[in-house]
């Protein structure tokens, strides 16, 4: 069984406390490798090594650093396929999925941030009568730690440790332990990629003891974090203290606004992407599909033929579209929330249960069918509390007033997306929605450059293009006379 190794210092090893902890394939059920127990000892080492690899890293040319990620950028393209095997097996997903989306991403991302710091100049402020001159010093913070879950896991962990690096940061990572294999792999690829030991670590295991333990640790300034909603206030709450720069990107409840003067095909077929894109396990999918009156059976009677038509199967086949989803755990929890909907008198309309891929080597594996349940209003569980899988409600509105009030109407704020041919209202919608991203007549259309996070539950702080660098670097403000 291979067992999976931390990077602490350059070196791969197990964790202090000699312990592993089983890593399931979502497909079969089945453990295929371990992963490293570790706890706050592992921390403390990896801690230790960045301490002394800081002020090499921190003080060198802009231009090596980023020539740093991207060679590992370029180690990510030349075992692209490798990857894509690894994600879609460690996490469920669909291998096509990972080939079109996961790993060209993570890739991107590396050589995103290795342009991004090439163009990332420092303010200066001179006053009228030009007597001084400000200038803003952004400093690497130190020793940061980013922490990342388990829908996108090379994708969201590339998002996070590319710009603590490129700024001149040390890193301290962990993966989701539900799904470390990539980061395991990019991990190999640090040393010939020409990063310093010590710069980036890599410290696998549970969020209650490692992640907890980068949380918690005095010497690390900083954390970026990705995941449920009730761990980012938990994480809130640890660093407070401390004063840790936080940035985290937490859980949504995302509402499909679909006007009755939408394009019906555009919408109808990007609302099912939506919706059932990797098992619905995307922060930003939408799970509320909010629909005029005027088109509402029209809309629900196609939406229902096509979702009930679409098929699980095995990850690993070429064709399937819908995978697993992503532990036992996980897929017992979607469905006590299905459940708890139907108690409160919600209407199955298609789905509603597991599923079974026709591989016999999926039978012990933790499949879903797609589901759509109508006849909930906004306040029933469902309608407020994140599933993070393949089930959406359908709910009515009359004018575009009350379309808003719905789309409102929950704790988080992460994504919305707006469906109609009349530009004046999907503007005045998207300035009215609570939503730090609002997608007209498109989804998941991404450009690197624009701020990522969302408002209320969903959140605080931005990623992306120079919001990152922001965030991984702290201002000072000097000042010096012009006159001597
Ligand atoms: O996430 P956790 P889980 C949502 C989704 C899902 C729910 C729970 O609704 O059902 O969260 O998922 C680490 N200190 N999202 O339990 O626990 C953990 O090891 C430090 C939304 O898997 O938040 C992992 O690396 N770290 C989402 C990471 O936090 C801790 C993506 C995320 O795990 C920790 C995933 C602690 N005390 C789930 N406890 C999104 N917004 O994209 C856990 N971790």
């Amino acid at each position: 069984m291979e067992q999976l190794q931390n990077l602490i210092g350059g070196e791969l090893r197990g964790a202090v406390s000699g312990e592993w902890l089983d890593n399931i394939e979502p497909a079969t059920g089945e453990v295929y490798s371990q992963i490293p127990r570790s706890n706050a000892a592992d921390v403390n080492l990896a801690v230790a090594a960045a301490v002394k690899a800081f002020p090499q890293w921190s003080t060198l040319a802009f231009e090596e650093r980023a020539a740093c990620l991207r060679r590992w950028a370029a180690k990510v393209a030349e075992h692209a396929e490798a990857l894509v095997h690894a994600e879609s097996k460690d996490n469920g997903k669909p291998i096509s999925l990972a080939k079109a989306v996961d790993i060209p991403r993570a890739q991107q991302n590396l050589e995103f941030f290795a342009g991004a710091i090439e163009h990332f100049a420092s303010e200066a402020h001179i006053p009228a009568d030009a007597s001084h001159i400000h200038y803003t010093h952004r400093k690497p913070i130190g020793i940061v730690g980013c922490i990342s879950p388990w829908n996108l896991p090379l994708y969201l962990f590339t998002w996070k440790i590319a710009p603590a690096l490129a700024a001149g940061n040390c890193v301290i990572a962990k993966p989701s332990e539900i799904t470390p294999f990539s980061a395991f792999m990019l991990s190999q690829w640090a040393e010939e990629a020409g990063i310093p030991k010590g710069v980036f670590n890599v410290i696998h295991g549970l969020g209650a003891e490692a992640g907890q333990a980068i949380v918690e640790h005095p010497q690390i300034k900083a954390i970026s974090f990705t995941g449920g909603t009730s761990t980012g206030a938990h994480i809130a709450r640890t660093t407070a203290p401390q004063f840790k720069k936080l940035s985290l990107e937490l859980g949504g409840k995302n509402p499909a606004i679909v006007f009755a003067d939408c394009d019906f095909d555009k919408a109808l077929a990007t609302t099912i992407r939506s919706s059932f894109a990797n098992q619905g396990q995307i922060c930003l999918c939408s799970s509320r599909i909010l629909i005029e009156d005027s088109l509402y059976d029209r809309f629900k009677t196609a939406l229902v033929e096509k979702v009930a038509r679409m098929r699980v199967g095995d990850p690993a086949e070429q064709g399937t579209k819908m995978g697993a989803v992503v532990s036992r755990a996980h897929r017992d929890k979607i469905l006590s929330n299905i459940d708890a909907a139907i108690k409160a008198g919600g209407e199955i309309l298609c789905g509603g249960t597991v599923a079974s891929p026709p591989n016999t080597r999926c039978n012990n594996g933790f499949f879903i069918q797609p589901t759509i349940i109508e006849g909930l209003g906004p306040s029933c569980e469902i309608n407020q509390e994140e599933v993070f899988g393949p089930v959406i409600t359908l709910q009515r509105f009359s004018n575009e007033k009350q379309a808003i009030e719905l789309a409102n109407d929950s704790q988080y704020g992460l994504a919305a997306t707006i469906w109609t041919q009349d530009l004046s209202k999907a503007h005045r919608t998207a300035a009215a929605v609570d939503s730090g991203i609002a997608w007209i007549n498109c989804w998941l259309v991404r450009d690197l450059r624009t701020p990522f996070g969302g408002v209320k539950s969903s959140g605080v702080g931005r990623e992306g293009g120079f919001e990152a660098l922001r965030f991984f670097t702290e201002p000072q403000n000097v000042c010096l006379p012009t006159q001597a």
